[in-house]
């Protein structure tokens, strides 16, 4: 939860700047009284603005770091070490596709279309998550993405199944769900290395290594340089801040790290008695900024490849609607 000294320092709950003539007024007390209530809000309600834009910029971004979520890990699916292993991974980077969709169909209840959406990740003008800017360089980064990145992922989400706009809560519960197993999958593919070959378990340690830091970045910067936080946790969409999430992740996985019989890259990674919680190193937020800037180590690489499987998608989604517009005939005509 927010401290009480971070939400004081928050602008209050409207979000709307411009002075409100007295109907919306009168939306605008309705809308505040149902958020005060914890209640929901519906795509048929009145909403301000103002929330409606951060919803479709929060949800459109997730949806899109979804499926540019899916490369990283789709690139091992020709070289996973077994059939086993091949099917699980084809199988998660096909849910992780499916969330991007109930995403985009979540934000499209909010005004926005998909064509929209997706023209606005093509031209770089909306984000995705820096997570998926790293090379995935063997094996073990399946794995450590199933274990650490699927992990921030679902400690950053499971908060999301409470927002207060009911078809991104909604979406949520499965995505979490699904996330879940994934994680599980991931440790589990970790667990089998790290009992195998010297090689193997230095294979793993140089994937954590590699990947560690990031995931801490994940869960966006500090609550006191975060542009969105306060405003969003007063509207319910964010139930827990940046630093929270990041420090229960941290928590929990220092726990995890010792049944693998790995150690986390941070020299200053330690239990204290006093806060309850493990103390651990700065975070390099410079190289964060950099890469959600676009220059990362495969920014360009990643955008390139999905503009390209887009266009080379065309003729499905022409033939989709091509097929749904005959079956409409056919429904007319049975009809009529
Ligand atoms: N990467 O003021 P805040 C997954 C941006 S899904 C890039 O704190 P906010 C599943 C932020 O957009 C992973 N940009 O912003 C999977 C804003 O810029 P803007 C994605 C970031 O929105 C697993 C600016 O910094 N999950 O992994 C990042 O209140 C395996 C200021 O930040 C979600 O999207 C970042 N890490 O809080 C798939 C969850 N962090 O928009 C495949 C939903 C911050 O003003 C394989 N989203 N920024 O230009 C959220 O919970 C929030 O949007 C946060 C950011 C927490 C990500």
């Amino acid at each position: 939860m927010y401290t009480q000294s971070f939400l004081q320092s928050a602008p209050a709950a409207t979000g709307a700047a411009a002075p409100l003539v007295a109907q919306d007024a009168q939306k605008q007390a309705a809308f505040d009284a149902r958020i005060s209530a914890d209640g929901r809000i519906e795509p048929q309600d009145w909403m301000p603005a103002a929330y409606r834009k951060t919803l479709v910029r929060q949800i459109s971004q997730h949806a899109h770091s979804e499926i540019v979520g899916m490369q990283p890990e789709g690139n091992w699916i020709t070289r996973a070490p077994s059939l086993k292993r091949k099917c699980i991974l084809i199988a998660k980077v096909q849910d992780e596709c499916g969330h991007g969709l109930y995403l985009y169909s979540a934000a499209e209840t909010l005004g926005v279309g998909r064509d929209q959406l997706l023209a606005d990740l093509h031209s770089g003008k909306a984000k995705y998550s820096s997570i998926f800017n790293y090379p995935t360089l063997s094996w073990a980064d399946v794995g450590v993405i199933g274990w650490l990145v699927d992990g921030a992922a679902i400690m950053n989400q499971i908060p999301l199944c409470r927002c207060s706009y009911g078809p991104y809560a909604r979406a949520m519960i499965r995505v979490c769900k699904e996330e879940s197993f994934h994680q599980r999958q991931g440790f589990e593919a970790l667990l089998v290395l790290m009992q195998g070959t010297a090689e193997q378990r230095a294979m793993v340690q140089d994937s954590v290594n590699r990947f560690w830091w990031k995931c801490l970045a994940m869960f966006g910067p500090p609550d006191a340089d975060s542009p969105h936080s306060a405003q969003a946790a007063h509207w319910g969409i964010k139930r827990v801040g940046n630093d929270e999430l990041r420090q229960k992740f941290i928590d929990a996985t220092a726990a995890q790290a010792q049944v693998l019989g790995v150690s986390l890259p941070d020299p200053e990674l330690k239990w204290n008695e006093v806060r309850g919680h493990y103390d651990y190193g700065a975070i390099d937020w410079d190289e964060f900024w950099a890469t959600v800037g676009g220059n990362g180590p495969c920014n360009k690489e990643r955008l390139a490849t999905r503009v390209k499987a887009h266009h080379d998608g065309q003729w499905v989604r022409d033939a989709a609607l091509a097929h749904a517009r005959k079956v409409q005939q056919r429904q007319r005509k049975g009809a009529a």
